[in-house]
């Protein structure tokens, strides 16, 4: 494989999708020399068949809002690949979502689920509906229109979506009921399920938590602990709730929270009452970061920035792609930031990742940092399958165990002559193999 050569044949395929260009360039620049190392793969043209997802259903998806009005957005599910186990991926409804944005996502979903150990393709679907301000029967009627579309290529062997931006337990119930409806099945073709009807008992919080014990794992492998530490995280949705839930529960104090309107630093720590104060903002679908300081005055809010200018040890970007650039990275080296683990998706620019490597702060990329929710929809399927239902302290303890074994996946590939672990690499490498030996186990399909 020649990196430049096949980037610049993807770039003259996919004119402008920028974010699907960033995310395949940097697997295969980590992959490059192993995939060279091994002929059978450029034998079978591996990358050239993975790089292009195995189909893209897209839909229109029409709804009519609460004045009576009549509007379409457009829907799609890019289906990457389901070389090791059916297609699996959240659903994103935001205003920016397009196929560059799906496509990124679908992509590194590919090897964040081999990282999981579980039996999981790669996928990802959305809109460019925004659920902001929307009641929640217009948020149902446009549910219910997407599944419409959709329901045909869904299926528990076939594919499995689950939540991502905008879309959260509501939002899953009310496309799994379309779903139900249209199939006359109750299956587990979704995760993210109600606590009541399949849903597994820590999926809410499984993202954050799996961050968090990433981010533990690269401590204890430098003899350092999340005890006592200052934590910074981004956004305050499903993900940054998560990690400020268990970054609180293992003694560390998190400083900040964002939107983006701004960000808030309140140097007493997120805890407790805060916490289910910006739920109830949430619940309301009303902004977060202003309202916070004025209910805590010693909070300040500071807008229109990001909060990778406040110092901490620990930083959880949890918002959304390219959110943290190399000027944030650079405020954050300076700063004396220790770790990065990533619970969004491709959070960092490649410059800022670039600047963390060469400072040797330990960087866990999403695809491992944030797996554990996926790894926990993956629990739930088991769940579903066995029609079965866990409690939630072993399925805790089952993502644990994941989030450690995919640390040291990453840290097998990853090594440094030195001792620093990439775990870019190491993360790109251990998910590309896995998925590699399947394809050439099923040959040219
Ligand atoms: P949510 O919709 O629950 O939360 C997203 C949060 O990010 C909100 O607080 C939102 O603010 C904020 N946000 C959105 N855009 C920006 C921006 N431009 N600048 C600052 N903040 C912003 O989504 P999730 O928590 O589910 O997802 C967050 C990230 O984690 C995404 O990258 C997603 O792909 C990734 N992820 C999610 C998983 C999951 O299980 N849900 C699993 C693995 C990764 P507001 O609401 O005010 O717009
Ligand atoms: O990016 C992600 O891993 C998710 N949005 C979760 C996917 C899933 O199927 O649980």
């Amino acid at each position: 494989m020649n990196v430049d050569k096949l980037m610049i044949e993807l770039e003259k395929k996919h004119p402008g999708e920028v974010e699907y260009l960033q995310a395949v360039r940097e697997v295969v620049e980590s992959i490059e020399e192993v995939y060279n190392q091994n002929p059978q793969f450029e034998a079978a043209g591996i990358i050239e068949r993975l790089v292009e997802p195995d189909k893209i259903i897209t839909f229109k998806v029409p709804w009519v809002d609460d004045q009576g009005q009549t509007h379409v957005n457009l829907g799609h599910r890019v289906q990457f690949n389901n070389a090791i186990g059916p297609y699996k991926g959240g659903i994103r409804f935001h205003p920016s979502v397009n196929l560059s944005s799906l496509k990124f996502l679908g992509f590194e979903q590919i090897f964040k689920n081999s990282l999981t150990t579980l039996p999981m393709g790669g996928a990802k679907g959305g809109s460019d509906f925004n659920p902001k301000g929307k009641s929640q029967q217009e948020i149902m009627r446009f549910c219910h229109s997407f599944m419409i579309q959709l329901w045909k290529n869904l299926g528990p062997d076939m594919d499995i979506p689950a939540g991502d931006i905008g879309v959260g337990g509501r939002e899953v119930g009310y496309m799994f009921g379309m779903h139900k409806k249209l199939t006359g099945e109750h299956v587990g073709v979704f995760t993210g399920k109600g606590r009541n009807w399949g849903g597994s008992l820590i999926r809410p919080e499984a993202t954050g938590y799996g961050a968090v014990y990433f981010a533990q794992e690269m401590l204890k492998a430098k003899g350092e602990s999340i005890e006592g530490k200052v934590a910074s995280v981004s956004g305050f949705g499903n993900v940054s709730w998560g990690a400020i839930k268990k970054l609180n529960h293992l003694g560390a104090k998190v400083v900040t929270i964002s939107g983006p309107d701004g960000y808030i630093y309140d140097p007493e720590g997120i805890s407790g009452e805060k916490i289910d104060y910006l739920l109830e903002l949430r619940a309301s679908n009303q902004d977060i970061a202003k309202p916070y300081s004025y209910e805590f005055p010693n909070a300040q809010f500071h807008e229109g920035k990001r909060p990778w200018e406040v110092k901490c040890d620990l930083a959880f970007p949890c918002a959304i792609q390219n959110e943290l650039d190399e000027n944030d990275a650079k405020n954050l080296v300076d700063n004396g930031c220790k770790v990065v683990s990533e619970g969004a998706n491709m959070p960092c620019t490649p410059e800022a990742i670039d600047l963390l490597l060469e400072n040797k702060v330990l960087y866990g990329p999403g695809k491992a940092a944030n797996a554990g929710g996926v790894a926990t929809s993956g629990l739930e399927q088991t769940q579903n399958a066995m029609k079965l239902n866990w409690p939630a302290e072993e399925v805790e303890e089952k993502l644990r165990q994941i989030m450690v074994s995919i640390h040291d996946s990453c840290a097998n590939y990853g090594k440094e002559s030195d001792g620093y672990i990439n775990y870019m690499k190491g993360a790109n490498i251990a998910g590309f193999m896995k998925v590699a030996s399947a394809m050439l186990d099923q040959g040219v399909i």
